[in-house]
């Protein structure tokens, strides 16, 4: 396993200040992750044709979804993101540390597969080549499975999947921090997949050798979930 050089943040505890610094510096200057950080903001990215686009009924806003209510409470000063699996430095953010890495922006169309979607969502929040870089995962690594704290929610993306220049860990919407019915303190995003991909509540992301079944992907919905070409719709 990867967990066999104890660092910083394998126990459970947050990385020191002077930690999580040098694996920010360290990790993106070394970072074999292709390409120049992205920056969606001013880009409204769509994954549908205009013409297909024109005719989604947009407009009537999101519907809150949860298979194991109540909603997730978040804690400011308790909430930790881990990161671990197959990697050679699990490590363990605080709210304040997923806030300092680099910041993304984008404003993406939303699609549940069930037939609405919300169009122009602005989105903030961290890529996932910066938060693989903190962790900096094995070769062996292939995959990664969202886990929210939301038992038993959880979805999986392949690295390249995860590595999309519009897939992020998102922690505002439309300006402001994300509000707890939709996944406080982090979400996944990933806008060219329907919105069953998108863990809300993410609470961990383990590296695993190959991609497992999500939620609604072990009840039968596509694990490629591409928005106009998957099942379900
Ligand atoms: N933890 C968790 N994440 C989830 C879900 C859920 O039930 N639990 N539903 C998914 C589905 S099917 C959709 S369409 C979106 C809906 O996002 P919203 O609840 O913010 O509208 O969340 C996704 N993420
Ligand atoms: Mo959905």
């Amino acid at each position: 396993m990867a967990d066999t050089a104890p660092t910083d943040g394998e126990d459970g505890r947050p990385l020191g200040r002077r930690a999580f610094l040098g694996l920010v510096a360290g990790g993106l200057s070394s970072l074999a992750w292709g390409g120049q950080a992205l920056d969606l903001a001013s880009q409204a990215t769509r994954v549908l044709p205009e013409s297909v686009r024109a005719a989604i009924p947009f407009g009537q806003g999101w519907r809150i979804y949860a298979v194991n209510p109540p909603y997730p409470a978040f804690d400011r000063a308790t909430w930790r993101l881990r990161i671990d699996g197959l990697v050679e430095r699990p490590v363990t953010l605080t709210y304040a540390q997923l806030l300092a890495l680099p910041q993304a922006s984008q404003k993406t169309d939303f699609h549940c597969v069930t037939g609405w979607s919300v169009d122009g969502v602005r989105w903030r929040g961290v890529r996932f080549r910066d938060l693989f870089a903190l962790a900096s995962p094995l070769p062996s690594a292939r995959a990664i499975d969202f886990v929210s704290m939301e038992a038993p929610y959880v979805d999986s993306l392949t690295l390249g999947q995860a590595l999309a220049p519009d897939a992020m860990l998102a922690h505002a919407m439309d300006g402001r921090p994300l509000a707890r019915k939709h996944g406080a303190p982090a979400r996944l995003v990933m806008p060219q997949m329907y919105g069953y991909k998108g863990v809300k509540w993410v609470q961990r992301l383990t590296f695993t050798s190959g991609v497992n079944d999500g939620y609604w992907e072990q009840r039968g919905y596509d694990r490629d979930a591409w928005v106009g070409g998957s099942n379900g719709r």
